[in-house]
């Protein structure tokens, strides 16, 4: 597929080299166009939109200053990389933007030379593009890097490692801080307040705006001196510095810089282009920047799925808004959501935690509700978690809502702070699973192999709505009545929950499953599900019913702890069992049973049905893509019922 505007400045630029004859009008015409594209793609695919529409300025910038590919440029968490995939020769496949097959949402170096780094997750570009320009300098090269880093990124304590390391290293990294007060939501932290009252207070721009005018007073020579004296002036000492926490770490700054005026950025640029020391670049910029609504409520707009141009989400329903209550078809987000404020209701000690996601993970209405019992503690997953341990130590029962691809940044403190410490610190994964249009970065495939292995840790995955419920209640307080204690994580996919059979709402039996069709009946095939996948399963059940084949379902609840001789009784008494889960086969639960049937010496024959992995496209693709819907499961489930052995070839 291929834009349709070619006369459009944008349709001509074949690569950034050609933005170097654009003048000051033109650079502003493709600021122009580049956002009517950004806007109207998203409408139709989803995406970041608020993110990107804010840098677009800094982003013709930049690539009118440096020369990419050699000089490089990081994205942070990569959310906001539209304007540069545009610019660096993706115009024309740019409508299959987060298509399966199509561009990626995010910087990907298979994608183009002009990608350098991966992105997806947040607060990793100052350390990348630090390693990018140790290296280019180790290779004796002289070419240029640049961290671009949201102020909500900041939050991150990766960014301050590598802030740390680059002072001490003094190499020209050039970091620049988009600024644009927000993270999804507004941003928090002492930090973000730091940045607000660092922009009061930082006099360059009163500077810059009364020696500009000044200058341009003096007869005839006004613009001319004014140039030279700004240049001597900037390059005897670049720029107006001021004292804060940057200069202390070691590098220059430079700001607040307007990030919507092209030609104040070109001009930073170029003279920072030239510094011999890291500098950092506090650039102000509009989230949503030309596009009314998202300017209005850049929250919302931060990730949108398709909405209508000219009525915004109000005509096409935003992603990521919970209703308090939810209503039937809800969410396993809108049931989290609903079921957690429930149960702070009945009891004090429960505590809300989030790493920047309160919309995500389905907390809003507990944070209006409950102000004092919930903390967002920015993109910090790994403080979210330790911070929770202490929670739990104090003796509260913090619940900490975090994405199955984020709570990856958090192993050590899951094994050293909750998990060995045995704290009853419990998990929300929200999207577990496969995820929709964001690509590889996002997708929840690790969690079961992650967390199978830390001590005490108990996983549980539900099917459904009632399942879930009943998961967050035993996990809150109905196992401290049985004298349980220690971690829980629940883990669920973004998708809609399914209708449900009651005997999902069953009383939780530690370590084991709950039976929705047969129950342990002697020479038949068993599809043993994990939660995520119980429509998929349901689906291959029937089709297999189609063919003759009566299988039973068995949704198995705990991926740990397992009781381990039911299990085991299982995988003597049916012919066949499959395993199904959706996340990474490798550490994954169906390995582990199929260990515990060596083990133990079970007859039955088993296969294992978990996921390879997964990139672009929708969860049901992805899920098509691995063979793990129903069309797919039979397929293979057809050649394990005739032939086992065939079967664990495939
Ligand atoms: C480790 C991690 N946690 C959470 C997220 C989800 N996330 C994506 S963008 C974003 C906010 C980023 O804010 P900022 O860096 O200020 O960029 P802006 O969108 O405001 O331009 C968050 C929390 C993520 N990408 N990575």
């Amino acid at each position: 597929m291929m834009q349709k505007n070619e006369g459009s400045l944008l349709s001509r630029l074949q690569n950034p080299a050609g933005l170097k004859i654009l003048n000051a009008s033109e650079l502003n015409l493709l600021a122009a166009e580049i956002r009517e594209i950004i806007v109207s793609t998203v409408s139709e695919n989803g995406g970041h939109l608020a993110s990107n529409l804010g840098v677009v300025e800094l982003t013709i910038a930049l690539h009118r200053v440096f020369n990419s590919p050699e000089d490089k440029i990081v994205w942070d968490v990569g959310h906001q990389c539209y304007a540069h995939k545009l610019l660096t020769g993706r115009y024309g496949v740019f409508p299959l933007l987060r298509k399966a097959g199509g561009l990626a949402g995010f910087p990907r170096r298979s994608e183009s030379p002009h990608d350098c780094f991966n992105t997806g997750h947040a607060s990793t570009s100052i350390s990348a593009a630090l390693g990018l320009l140790a290296g280019e300098r180790l290779r004796g090269g002289r070419a240029r890097t640049v961290a671009v880093i949201g102020d909500g990124a900041l939050t991150g304590g990766l960014a301050y490692e590598a802030f740390s390391h680059a002072g001490q290293l003094g190499l020209p990294l050039i970091v620049i801080l988009n600024d644009n007060k927000m993270s999804i939501s507004a941003n928090v932290g002492g930090l973000s307040k730091y940045l607000s009252r660092l922009s009061m207070k930082s006099k360059y721009q009163l500077f810059r705006r009364h020696f500009d005018a000044m200058a341009k007073k003096i007869p005839f020579i006004g613009d001319v001196f004014f140039d030279l004296v700004v240049r001597l002036k900037r390059a005897v000492k670049a720029v107006f510095y001021t004292d804060n926490f940057f200069v202390d770490l070691g590098f220059e700054y430079v700001g607040p810089i307007d990030g919507h005026h092209i030609q104040t950025l070109i001009g930073i640029l170029e003279d920072v282009r030239r510094l011999d020391r890291p500098v950092v670049i506090h650039v102000i910029t509009r989230k949503g920047k030309g596009y009314s609504f998202a300017e209005d409520d850049p929250g919302a707009y931060h990730g949108v799925g398709s909405f209508s141009v000219s009525g915004g989400l109000a005509l096409s329903g935003a992603e990521g808004r919970e209703p308090a209550v939810p209503a039937a078809g809800s969410s396993f987000t809108d049931v989290f959501g609903a079921a957690l404020l429930d149960a702070a209701r009945k009891d004090e000690r429960v505590i809300a935690v989030t790493a920047a996601m309160d919309k995500g993970t389905g907390l809003s209405a507990f944070r209006q509700e409950f102000p004092k019992r919930f903390f967002d503690v920015g993109i910090a997953e790994e403080h979210a978690v330790t911070f929770a341990a202490g929670l739990a130590a104090k003796g509260l029962r913090p619940v900490t809502a975090i994405y199955s691809t984020f709570i990856q940044r958090s192993v050590d403190q899951i094994i050293h702070d909750v998990g060995l410490q045995n704290l009853p610190v419990t998990f929300a994964l929200d999207h577990a699973g496969f995820v929709t249009a964001d690509g590889e970065t996002h997708q929840g495939l690790f969690d079961i192999s992650l967390f199978r292995a830390v001590p005490n840790m108990t996983i549980l995955a539900p099917a459904g709505a009632a399942e879930l419920r009943r998961m967050l209640d035993w996990a809150l307080g109905a196992r401290e009545r049985d004298g349980e204690a220690g971690p829980v994580m629940i883990r669920y996919p973004k998708a809609l929950c399914p209708a449900e059979p009651p005997a999902l709402s069953l009383p939780l039996e530690k370590g084991r499953g709950v039976w929705l069709s047969g129950g342990c009946e002697e020479g038949r095939l068993c599809l043993a599900f994990a939660g995520g996948l119980y429509r998929e399963a349901l689906d291959a059940a029937r089709r297999l019913e189609a063919e003759g084949i009566t299988a039973d379902l068995y949704n198995l609840r705990f991926l740990k702890p397992v009781d381990e001789d039911y299990l085991a009784d299982i995988m003597n008494r049916y012919a066949a069992v499959a395993f199904m889960e959706e996340g990474i086969q490798s550490g994954g639960f169906g390995e582990y049973a199929a260990e515990l049937a060596q083990r133990r010496h079970c007859r039955s024959a088993l296969a294992v049905f978990a996921a390879k992995g997964g990139d672009l496209g929708t969860r049901e693709e992805l899920l098509r893509e691995n063979r793990l819907d129903g069309e797919g499961l039979v397929s293979r489930l057809l050649v394990f019922s005739e032939s086992p052995a065939a079967c664990r070839a495939l």
